[in-house]
C-alpha cells in the first residue's frame, strides 16, 4: 500500500496556461500529471480541487486502473474534455508514482522500447510557400525526418497555423476570442501549390504533413486529399470535424491520401467506427485529453487490431508532463507512428526541467525513474495565470464557422 497523503493543483503561465497536478503519498513519492485544456483551464482546475481530490487522499496509489475505474465508470456523468483531462492528470500523476518507486523510467513499466527513439514531426510555416519552404529546410538542418508545412491563404488577412513568432506557435492569444476570417475556396486553391513547390524544393527524403484544421467537408476533403496524392503525404490531419464519423467513409473512397484526427478526443467513443472500419490510418488522441496512459494504451491496442497507428498531439498547450508521457507512451507501444513535437519556450522548460531530449530527428524520454519531468514550484508561482482564449472563425460572409 502505498498511500495517497494529498493532492494539489498548481496553475502557471510561463508564456502560456498550464494546470498541473501534484500527488504525494505517505512515503514522500510524488507524481505529477499535465491537466491543461487549452482556454478552459479553470474548468479542470475545478473538477480535480472540488470534485477529485477529495475522493483521492487515502487511497492506494498503486492501484491506477481501479482509481480509473472508480472515477470514470464510477461518476454518473462521465467523459468529455474536462473530465477526461483530469482524470489523465491523476492517471499520469500514479504511473509517474509508481515508477518512481520501482527505480524505472515509465517506458520500462509500460513493456519496454519498441524502437531506439521517437520520431517527431516539426512545424514550419510562413505567409508565402518560399517562407513556409524556408523554414522546413531549418527543420530539416535540424535533422527532423518529417515536417508539417502550413501556409498563408492568399486573400485572408490570417491563417490558421501561420504564427507570428516562427519558434513557439501560440493560438490561444487573446483575453477575448480572436476572430478569424475562412475562405474554403481560397484554400483549396492554394494548398495543393505548397505542397507540389515543397516536393520540388525539399525532395522526397522527408515525410511531409498538413493539418487542415477541421475546415472541410467530407466532399471537399477527398477532393483535397485527391489534389494532395501526387506529393505522397504522411498524413492529412483532422480534413473534417469528427463528430459525424461516418463521414469518413466517403473522405475514405476517393483518396489514397493517409488520414490522421484525434487530438481533440477524449476517449474511444470519438473514434471507435474510425477504428473498426479502418477509416484512419493514424490517430491523434493524447495521454492528456482522452484519459491517461491507463485508457490510451487500451485504444491503442485496439486500433492496432484494426491497421491504424498512433500520432499523439504534441502542441505546446501540452505541458512538458504530457510530452514526457507521450514519450514514454510512444516507446512502448508496438502500432507507434509519429509524434507531434512544437518545442516549448526556455520560460515553460524552466518551469518543468525535463529528462527527454532531442536528437536525429527522435525525442527519447530519457533514463530518470518515472516520466522524468519536475515542476519548480517556486518558479510557477512567478507566473500567475493570464485569461486567454483560442480565436473563433467566420466565413467571409460573417457565418460562424470551426476554428
Ligand atoms: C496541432 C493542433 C494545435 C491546436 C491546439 C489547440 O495539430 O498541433 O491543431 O495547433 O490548434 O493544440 O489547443
Ligand atoms: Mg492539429
Amino acid at each position: 500500500m502505498l498511500k495517497i497523503l494529498d493532492a494539489k493543483v498548481v496553475v502557471t503561465c510561463p508564456g502560456r496556461n498550464f494546470v498541473t497536478l501534484k500527488i504525494t503519498t505517505e512515503d514522500g513519492i510524488y507524481g505529477l500529471g499535465d491537466a491543461t485544456l487549452n482556454g478552459r483551464e479553470l474548468a479542470v482546475v475545478s473538477y480535480l480541487r472540488d470534485h477529485m481530490i477529495p475522493c483521492l487522499v487515502g487511497r492506494d496509489a498503486h492501484r491506477i486502473e481501479d482509481i480509473w475505474q472508480f472515477f470514470y465508470r464510477g461518476s454518473y456523468w462521465r467523459g468529455g474534455p474536462v473530465a477526461m483531462s483530469a482524470l489523465a492528470a491523476v492517471d499520469m500523476a500514479l504511473w509517474d508514482i509508481k515508477a518512481k518507486a520501482a527505480g524505472l523510467p515509465l517506458y520500462q513499466l509500460l513493456g519496454g522500447a519498441c524502437r531506439e527513439g521517437v520520431t517527431v514531426y516539426g512545424h514550419a510555416n510562413g505567409e508565402t510557400i518560399e517562407e513556409t519552404i524556408a523554414e522546413a529546410r531549418k527543420y530539416k538542418a535540424l535533422g527532423y525526418k518529417a515536417i508539417r508545412l502550413q501556409s498563408g491563404v492568399p486573400g485572408l488577412p490570417s491563417t490558421y497555423g501561420v504564427s507570428k513568432d516562427k519558434l513557439f506557435y501560440e493560438p490561444a492569444d487573446g483575453a477575448l476570442p480572436t476572430e478569424n476570417v475562412w475562405s474554403t475556396p481560397k484554400y483549396l486553391n492554394s494548398a495543393p501549390a505548397l505542397f507540389a513547390a515543397a516536393r520540388e524544393a525539399l525532395g522526397w527524403d522527408v515525410h511531409l504533413l498538413h493539418d487542415v484544421h477541421h475546415r472541410l467537408t467530407p466532399i471537399e476533403a477527398a477532393r483535397l486529399g485527391k489534389d494532395l496524392e501526387p506529393y505522397r503525404l504522411f498524413w492529412l490531419e483532422d480534413a473534417v470535424p469528427a463528430e459525424n464519423q461516418a463521414g469518413f467513409r466517403l473522405i475514405r473512397q476517393h483518396t489514397t491520401t493517409p488520414l490522421a484526427v484525434g487530438e481533440i478526443f477524449s476517449g474511444v467513443w470519438d473514434c471507435k467506427q474510425l477504428i473498426e472500419e479502418q477509416l484512419i490510418d493514424y490517430l491523434r488522441a493524447t495521454v492528456l485529453h482522452a484519459g491517461g496512459i491507463t485508457n490510451l494504451r487500451k485504444i491503442a491496442h485496439f486500433a492496432d487490431l484494426n491497421h491504424v497507428k498512433t500520432g499523439c498531439h504534441g502542441a505546446t498547450d501540452l505541458s512538458p508532463v504530457t510530452m514526457a508521457a507521450a514519450l514514454h507512451f510512444d516507446l512502448s507501444i508496438s502500432n507507434f507512428g509519429l509524434q507531434e513535437y512544437m518545442r516549448h519556450s526556455p520560460e515553460t522548460d524552466a518551469v518543468f526541467p525535463h529528462a527527454y531530449s532531442f536528437a536525429d530527428g527522435m525525442l527519447h524520454p530519457g533514463e530518470a525513474p518515472g516520466l522524468g519531468v519536475e515542476l519548480d514550484e517556486a518558479l510557477a508561482a512567478k507566473y500567475p495565470y493570464k485569461r486567454a482564449y483560442l480565436p473563433v472563425n467566420r466565413l467571409e460572409d460573417g457565418t460562424m464557422f470551426h476554428w
